[in-house]
């Protein structure tokens, strides 16, 4: 498992370098920077088109995007320390890498916690998000921008259904399931009742033919697009983690914009975030023939006993003991 990094190590060694890199935007014209971008997503990633199709143009006036995908900028996990020492501009980040300096931030990568789009967007935009994102910017130099959708993880695994059939959290013992490589991930695969192995997004499609892992978890989309579709052949829709992302921008960069310009980068990220969503909602709901076409059986398990199952792994964990008191609820009450 990859080791917890401790908050103050990591934020302290990260304060000196970036003092000494000052902004992530290289000025590349007389006021045109450029603004690059890591993720471990592909091309085709609804998340990856936002970005270019959406936020760039906006953003062209000034600034120049330059996008990395498939993790050939910085590996999967170690772009925010990137953004933070001044070597990167932005990412698409996860709630589970951010929990790795600030605990807290796991409340947003538990398990049945997000209902949906709409209800990480009430979250993402409530006064309860005010110091989760302040902390991050006063700590790690990094402002969260706006919220994208990721979609409903499930079990995606390549055993037959005759031969592994998911029903309840106890039909996953002893299944090797991959999960991304922080804490909050793996907890998250023990939860399910799996054994979880932490690889790199780039690895899944190798680990999964080459039979390293028995599955994955990702939503339908992403399913697609990275063609897992190929070597595996059956997915229980367990829908455990309504998933999402933040844009995460250089807090030096944004400092170093005039405030019309810092008004269209937010704007440029709402707005790709936004019609990010809409596109992969509906590849979301349009996605499971296309699936079963491929061989694929696609089934719903008994939610409930997941649902329970899960919640009832994180009452009493470190995760929950980090969780400012009164999140959780107001997180509820902001749900249907
Ligand atoms: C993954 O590694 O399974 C994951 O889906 C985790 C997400 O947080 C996100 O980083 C995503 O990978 C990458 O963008 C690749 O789609």
């Amino acid at each position: 498992m990859i080791t917890k990094l401790t908050r103050r190590s990591v934020l302290s060694t990260i304060a000196a370098a970036s003092m000494l890199a000052g902004t992530t935007a290289t000025t590349v014209a007389a006021d045109q920077m450029t603004f690059t971008l890591a993720t471990a997503g592909s091309e085709t990633d609804m998340r990856s088109a936002a970005m270019a199709k959406v936020f760039a143009p906006m953003v062209a006036g000034f600034a120049d995007y330059q996008p990395g995908y498939n993790a050939t900028l910085f590996a999967q996990g170690t772009e925010l320390e990137a953004i933070s020492r001044g070597n990167l501009t932005m990412s698409i980040a996860s709630a589970q890498e951010l929990a790795q300096f600030f605990p807290e931030f796991s409340i947003f990568a538990t398990g049945y916690v997000h209902q949906d789009a709409a209800h990480q967007v009430r979250v993402f935009n409530d006064p309860l998000m005010d110091p989760f994102k302040k902390t991050v910017e006063d700590e790690l130099g990094v402002k969260l921008l706006s919220v994208m959708y990721l979609g409903r993880r499930h079990v995606n695994l390549r055993q037959t259904r005759d031969e592994v059939d998911v029903q309840t959290p106890a039909d996953l013992a002893g299944v090797n399931l991959r999960m991304p490589g922080t804490d909050a991930w793996q907890f998250l695969g023990s939860a399910l009742g799996a054994s979880p192995t932490p690889f790199a997004f780039t690895e899944v499609y190798t680990a999964l033919s080459t039979g390293a892992v028995d599955g994955q978890d990702n939503p339908l989309p992403t399913v697609v697009d990275a063609k897992f579709y190929e070597v595996t052949k059956q997915i229980a829709l367990t829908s455990h983690l309504v998933d999402l992302n933040y844009v995460a921008f250089s807090k030096a960069t944004w400092d170093s914009l005039s405030s019309e310009q810092q008004m269209t980068v937010q704007r440029a990220a709402d707005a790709a975030s936004a019609w990010g969503r809409l596109k992969q909602l509906d590849k979301e709901n349009n996605l499971a023939d296309f699936i079963r076409s491929k061989g694929v059986e696609i089934y719903t398990p008994d939610l409930d006993a997941f649902r329970t199952h899960v919640q009832a792994q994180y009452v009493g964990s470190e995760f929950a003991a980090s969780w400012p008191d009164g999140v959780l609820e107001k997180i509820n009450a902001l749900g249907n």
